[in-house]
């Protein structure tokens, strides 16, 4: 497509050598026993960028070895929480020293624009600080009311041991997201970053070295969901599960865990409505949903895949919408400048693709885009920003979480339908409102089913609150106080007081 906005020129180097990444397990580096390795293609410049130990069941048994051994003998759980605070502290600062080279690597195994990745990971560092102001905060609460001679204290106390497995969209972020909230509550750890994605999270592990986290607190285990993620789940020495990923690796987990009895935390999908109201800023609005929608090239959990646009401004908002697609900057990831990148790899390309053709074969009109693209000199793993109108609520396209530069197109025309359209859906990990009327905004967020609203804003997160969805979006929560609530266990001090001979 000539008419879009493509960079072809390349600002920054490709490494001269693929990294090596291996596992981390015990406080020590480790190649596979059985010495297999996985290659990473970029999807973007088609370069070897990594090879990554594959990991079996031996090390993903030494590695819940480890974090079970460290959990038992207290070497972190009975530090107190400003020593555990002190470690991650340092973790931020090492991130932060080392977000050039984190991001380069995240872009090359992503196809992410280095813009985006630079965000991630260096602002990851403050999902590592704000973790690490909780672990001096945990509590619980004392009752004195239980009769005289009685006082009953509840504590919190670390859930033990916690098996992490994280996807590919977001590797470093999402990792961020939970492992240091897991450590801060005195929590050991085992790790598996998708087979994708796999760099930035054995990158860690020097960072957790050199800042003084003691061996076997945190292990790192590189491979595929099975063996490594099964056993991670079923493992009886695992206390919890915290994923995120797809809906069906989600609800698989979630039953190899119940053997066991474990608690599992999920973070899935969504199909994420951004709602405009006639009275919206829709300049505004039009800026946050090409922005929503093509932010890490559509490949995000709080993607806004569809809009819900009232019927009388449906045309002019797809108009402005459409005309902002085709301004945006696409192409090269290792150019500063590019808002788009690659997509992930050529088989979810194609579905991608899947989604969109069978909309176009049942009726769907492709206001822009609609199809693959060869970024000249790069390659062909891109994907055309996409809007997509006339869909009926029982498309694929509307249902599904697609996980591209795909934007769908619904419209309304009274409260009542858009609550309607917006709850119709499998999901609920979060939606939007857009509407300079307080009340008309509130009643959305009351009647919405998400785990977060947005109102006049999309996308804007905060450490201090909560993340996660409802419905098939998830259980439980991220960051923030709930999110670091997740990593402890309550216990119940029941004490006689006063003469106990009496
Ligand atoms: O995810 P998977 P995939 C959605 C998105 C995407 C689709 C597929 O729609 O198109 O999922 O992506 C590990 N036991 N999201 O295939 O398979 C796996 O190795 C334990 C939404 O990459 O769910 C990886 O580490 N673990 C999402 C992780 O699970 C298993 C982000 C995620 O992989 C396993 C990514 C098993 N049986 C994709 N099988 C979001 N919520 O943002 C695989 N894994």
């Amino acid at each position: 497509m000539k008419d879009l906005n493509i960079i072809t020129e390349q600002t920054i180097a490709l490494p001269e050598t693929p990294y090596q990444a291996r596992h981390y397990i015990n406080g020590a580096y480790l190649d596979s026993a059985d010495g297999q390795v996985s290659d990473r293609m970029s999807p973007s410049h088609g370069v070897l960028v990594s090879q990554a130990a594959l990991g079996s069941v031996i090390e993903t048994e030494a590695a819940i070895g480890a974090a079970r051994a460290a959990f038992d003998d207290g070497r972190w759980s009975r530090l107190s929480g400003k020593d555990r605070a002190a470690v991650l502290n340092k973790v931020a600062d090492l991130i932060e020293a080392h977000e050039e080279r984190l991001a380069l690597i995240e872009t090359l195994e992503s196809g992410k624009p280095i813009s985006q990745a630079r965000g991630e990971c260096g602002g990851a560092a403050d999902l590592w600080r704000y973790a690490a102001s909780l672990a001096r905060t945990s509590h619980g609460e004392s009752h004195n009311a239980l009769g005289d001679d009685m006082l009953g204290v509840v504590i919190k106390e670390p859930i033990g041991v916690v098996s992490i497995i994280t996807p590919w969209n977001f590797p470093f972020w999402i990792l961020s997201q939970k492992l240091p909230f897991a450590l801060a509550a005195g929590c050991t750890c085992v790790v598996k970053p998708s087979e994708m994605t796999p760099s930035t999270t054995a990158m860690l592990g020097e960072f957790l070295t050199e800042a003084g986290l003691p061996e076997g607190v945190c292990n790192i285990v590189l491979g595929y969901g099975d063996p490594v993620g099964s056993l991670m789940s079923t493992h009886a020495d695992v206390d919890m599960v915290s994923f995120t990923g797809s809906t069906a690796v989600g609800k698989r987990i979630s039953k190899a865990a119940s053997d066991t009895l474990k608690k599992v935390a999920l973070e899935l999908g969504g199909k994420n409505p951004q709602v405009i109201f006639p009275d919206a800023n829709l300049e505004s609005a039009a800026d946050a949903v090409t922005f929503g929608v093509y932010f890490n090239v559509g490949q995000c959990c709080n993607s806004s895949s569809r809009i819900i646009v009232h019927e009388d401004i449906a045309d002019a908002f797809v108009n402005r919408v459409v005309e902002m697609s085709r301004h945006v900057a696409f192409g090269n990831p290792l150019n500063p400048d590019t808002q788009v990148g690659a997509i992930v790899t050529a088989e979810h390309q194609a579905k991608i693709d899947a989604y969109v053709s069978d909309a176009k074969e049942a009726g769907a009109e492709i206001c822009i885009g609609g199809g693959s693209l060869q970024v000249a000199e790069i390659g062909s793993q891109f994907y055309q920003p996409t809007v997509v109108r006339g869909v009926t609520p029982d498309m694929a396209i509307v249902r599904e979480e697609v996980f591209g530069p795909v934007l769908v197109v619904q419209t309304f025309k009274t409260m009542d339908e858009v609550i309607a359209l917006t709850n119709d859906s499998d999901y609920g990990l979060s939606a939007g409102v857009w509407s300079e009327n307080v009340h008309t905004c509130l009643e959305f967020s009351r009647r919405a089913q998400a785990g977060t609203i947005w109102t006049n804003t999309w996308m804007d997160g905060f450490p201090e609150l909560a993340f996660g969805g409802v419905k098939q979006s998830g259980q439980g929560r991220e960051i923030g106080q709930y999110g670091y609530d997740e990593f402890l266990e309550v216990k119940s001090l029941v004490m006689r007081v006063g003469d106990t001979r009496a």
